[in-house]
């Protein structure tokens, strides 16, 4: 029994932002705050904020541009953040109409409605509240019987969540799964910290899996292995939690924000994750040179090709290792599959494929494909 990949779909949230807009907003935030507190800086109390320039941004990380779910707020320096409208308990959630949006797509692209599936998990770095699950929020909408639950595995929480979707197929206790990834990143980004303010997008991303006997979709995936691994890491963290309430201090400081040791990250996840695929690619069967498509996780273009020259022994082709961070920036779980959601269509039946995502925990995850 095989199963497959059989419809992607992407929502692309409506505001867009520059690297140039960012960057005003932030030395205009610096600048303000500077002045405000000259006197601590002065005596050494505080650190003077540096300004930010959009030439590092594009040459350290490739990203030029980032989707925003709202992008009011976020360019105002008396506020560095999105203003997000609270929404009812009788409202659609922000998360599950993300959701909805990329679902929508993917079913159409798989030919499937609702009722074709029967367990939804919503995966990705944040959900915007505990409890009830943003999946059975959407598995509600959408009249789908069965179950849903949501999952979280920071960068790696869309191909971990492909990985569970695979095995509830193959094991029989699900005959249609929906994948969905609502990465709202931008209510945790730091937009008053120039090392991050850049990289994240919002996005979400939906997949649908089945059994091949019942795939009537135009362009399909089977499976051919999935491979998962974490490794303790304190290099990106993000503290907002439950019971920040009870720990007293600021909710919302820094710390609790999304915060890294970039540097760090890169030189210890590159190397894990060229390993990973390597591994992967020869669990099924085949060597590197096999792979017509590489649909790697989008943080930082220096970081793919960095592993991908490590894996090809050549710097590869937008054709095949396809960047979507300079329009996306990194959005999480999602980038690997946006990428595919975008360059998938064209491959041919027995072409070979890889999406793979690497990021906090840290964490790996991959899956092996061919177009069928
Ligand atoms: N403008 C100008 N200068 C800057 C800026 C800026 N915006 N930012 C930093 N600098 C300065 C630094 O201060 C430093 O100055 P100095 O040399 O004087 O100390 C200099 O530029 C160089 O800084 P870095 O060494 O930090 O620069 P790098 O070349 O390493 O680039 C990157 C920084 C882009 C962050 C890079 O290290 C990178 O991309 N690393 C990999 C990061 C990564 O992949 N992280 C994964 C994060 S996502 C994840 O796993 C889960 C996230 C879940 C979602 C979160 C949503 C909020």
């Amino acid at each position: 029994m095989a199963i497959v990949i059989s419809g992607v779909g992407e929502w692309t949230p409506p505001y867009s932002i520059t690297n140039a807009e960012l960057v005003a907003s932030y030395n205009a935030y610096a600048d303000r705050y500077n002045a405000a507190n000259d006197a601590a800086i002065a005596r050494g109390e505080l650190e003077a904020k540096p300004h930010s320039s959009v030439e590092f941004i594009e040459k350290a990380s490739g990203i030029k541009t980032r989707f925003a779910y709202q992008k009011d707020g976020i360019l105002d320096p008396d506020c560095m953040r999105p203003r997000i409208a609270r929404r009812s308990e009788d409202e659609l959630s922000h998360q599950a109409e993300m959701s909805l949006h990329a679902a929508a797509k993917a079913l159409a692209a798989a030919n499937k409605t609702g009722a074709d599936i029967d367990m939804v998990i919503v995966s990705c770095a944040y959900t915007e509240r505990s409890y009830p699950a943003i999946a059975i929020e959407v598995q509600h909408a959408l009249g789908i019987a069965g179950f849903g639950f949501d999952m979280l595995v920071a960068c790696s929480a869309a191909t971990f969540a492909l990985q569970r979707a695979h095995d509830a197929l193959a094991a029989g206790s699900a005959r249609g799964v929906l994948v969905i990834n609502p990465e709202l990143t931008s209510p945790q980004v730091n937009y008053c910290d120039r090392d991050s303010h850049f990289i994240f997008g919002d996005v979400a991303t939906a997949v649908v899996l089945e059994d091949e006997r019942t795939c009537t979709a135009q362009h399909s995936y089977r499976i051919l292995g999935t491979r998962a691994i974490t490794q303790y890491s304190n290099n990106i963290r993000s503290n907002f939690g439950y019971v920040a309430r009870a720990e007293g201090g600021d909710p919302f400081d820094a710390e609790r924000l999304f915060h890294q040791n970039g540097r760090k990250v890169f030189k210890e996840v590159c190397p894990l994750a060229a390993d990973h695929l390597e591994a992967q690619v020869a669990a099924v069967g085949l060597s590197v040179s096999d792979i017509r498509r590489w649909w790697l996780h989008q943080a930082n273009l220096n970081m793919n090709q960095l592993i991908t020259r490590k894996l090809l022994g050549t710097d590869p082709t937008h054709d095949v290792a396809p960047i979507v961070l300079d329009r996306y920036a990194n959005t999480a779980s999602a980038g690997s599959i946006v990428a595919f959601a975008h360059h998938h269509e064209d491959l041919r039946a027995g072409d070979y494929g890889v999406i793979c995502s690497f990021g906090a925990g840290y964490s790996i995850g991959s899956l092996a494909i061919q177009k069928r």
